[in-house]
């Protein structure tokens, strides 16, 4: 009854065509496409990849493929997984919203043990809570444009529920990317990720380089995306449909929503459902006439159609976290927030060092106080952003939910990783319920890897 299938897709790991309890594999890297069980096999190395004709690019991937194997974990059922580091470079997994271990999330500040260049380190961990989570490398890159964040070590870690929600009739992991140049290329001592990249791509292809996602009119497709890039929030559409939202981050929303626009934050994870339902030849790509120029799209074609894809300007963006909240938004919470912290983010330049850090209240990591907080507790986290670009925050092993945006108040959404805007303010509220080292930073590589980033402890 269940006639779910993947769709064809160019990224090795969205390869999957048709469902079953044996899914069939129809492209290259196919037989690791998509990893299931209770010990798994993962494989840090150096490989090319293929974005575009000509357009050939050595990163470090997983499994040899970019991204890696979606990992299709069973909620509460344990796993092993075993990590074999190939490349000369020490390296962590981190298992990026999953509610799991210090010692196993992946993070040298949390205290997990690094996998050294060369060596191996098994993963154990419980995978919870549900939905689309992710796992990439925690390795700092700062000034190598090829390390970390920027690299091609990035999957889907999708948590599978009892039942699966929303009623769909395939299945699309899509994982945005943007890739190099290096720092020496750019003959730029001054890293600015904004004009850092020269290609985009959703998983391994460039617009127009692989395969079309070829739909039929009226089905539902259950669109998985994941923003992996090292540092670029984006904003995507498909012009002549709508995206209902129907899970933020692997959670599911109180209140589905469609939207024209979808914005993602690094490391931030939309699900949503596209009815197809005006044939012909479609881009889904960046709205920004630039990242999409530099690839970031995909061509969409339905049954019977042919010819030049087309791209229509969506208009201004319609995304607002507000929309998929509780309504009403005034709920009664059970729970009394037991400690405020208040979080300034401001960009310092050093002058003796040449160069601009992160700060967190006056405090760059690692020379600042950890947050302090007690097992049951509840928490607000105060985010104020002194700074002129948006940052996609992210915490470790815990998820948060949003209380209000830019001093609009709102209910019921939870995420791992939120985008507080320029000059703007977040608030969030998390459970101290995982006792444990665990990290709160930004997402955008080159600001964690400069001092953006805090410690929180269980006292
Ligand atoms: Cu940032």
């Amino acid at each position: 009854m269940d006639r779910r299938r993947f769709l064809g897709l160019s990224g090795a790991a969205a390869v999957q065509l048709a469902a079953g309890p044996g899914w069939a594999n129809a492209a290259r890297g196919e037989a690791a496409a998509s990893l299931r069980g209770n010990q798994l096999n993962l494989t840090i190395e150096r490989l090319k990849i293929e974005l575009a004709h000509g357009v050939e690019i050595p990163t470090v991937g997983y499994n040899g493929m970019v991204p890696g194997p979606i990992l299709r974990l069973k909620e509460g059922v344990p796993v092993m997984i075993d990590v074999e580091n190939r490349t000369g470079v020490d390296e962590l997994v981190h298992w990026h919203g999953l509610h799991i271990e210090s010692l196993q999330d992946g993070s040298m500040e949390e205290g997990s043990p690094v996998l050294p260049a060369g060596g191996r380190l098994q993963y154990r961990f419980t995978p919870a809570p549900t939905g689309t989570r992710w796992y990439h490398t925690h390795a700092m890159a700062m000034e190598d444009l090829q390390q970390g964040g920027y690299s091609g070590q990035f999957g889907f870690l999708y948590v599978e529920p009892k039942n699966e929600p929303g009623r769909f009739d395939c299945e699309v992991f899509m994982a945005i990317h943007h890739w190099g140049p290096s720092l020496m290329e750019m003959g730029n001592p001054e890293p600015d990720p904004m004009v850092g990249y020269r290609y985009a791509s959703f998983n391994d292809k460039m617009l127009g380089a692989g395969e079309p996602l070829r739909v039929k009119r009226g089905e539902r497709v259950m669109f998985r995306f994941l923003n992996a890039s090292g540092s670029q929030n984006t904003a995507i559409a498909l012009p002549g449909h709508t995206f209902e939202v129907i899970a933020l981050d692997g959670n599911l929303v109180p209140s589905p929503h469609k939207v024209k626009t979808l914005q993602l934050g690094v490391a931030e994870r939309i699900d949503a459902i596209v009815e197809m339902n005006a044939p012909g030849v479609w881009v889904l790509g960046a709205t920004d006439e630039q990242e999409r120029a530099s690839g970031l799209g995909q061509v969409i074609e339905y049954a019977g159609h042919k010819g030049k894809a087309r791209w229509d300007d969506p208009g201004v963006s319609d995304w607002s976290y507000h929309l998929f909240q509780d309504k009403p938004a005034a709920r009664l919470d059970a729970m009394q927030v037991e400690e405020i912290f208040p979080m300034v983010f401001k960009r310092v330049y050093l002058p003796q060092k040449g160069m601009d850090v992160w700060m967190i209240n006056s405090a760059s990591f690692p020379k600042m106080d950890p947050l302090r907080v007690i097992r049951g507790k509840k928490y607000r986290l105060q985010f104020m952003n002194a700074s002129r670009e948006d940052h996609p925050v992210h915490l470790h092993r815990h998820s948060f939910e949003l209380k209000s945006i830019t001093g609009v108040p709102t209910n019921g959404i939870i995420k791992d990783t939120v985008v507080v805007p320029k000059y703007g303010s977040v608030e969030v509220d998390f459970v101290a319920d995982n006792p444990g080292r665990t990290l709160f930073h930004c997402h955008q590589q080159i600001h964690m890897d400069y001092g953006f980033m805090q410690l929180i402890e269980y006292v």
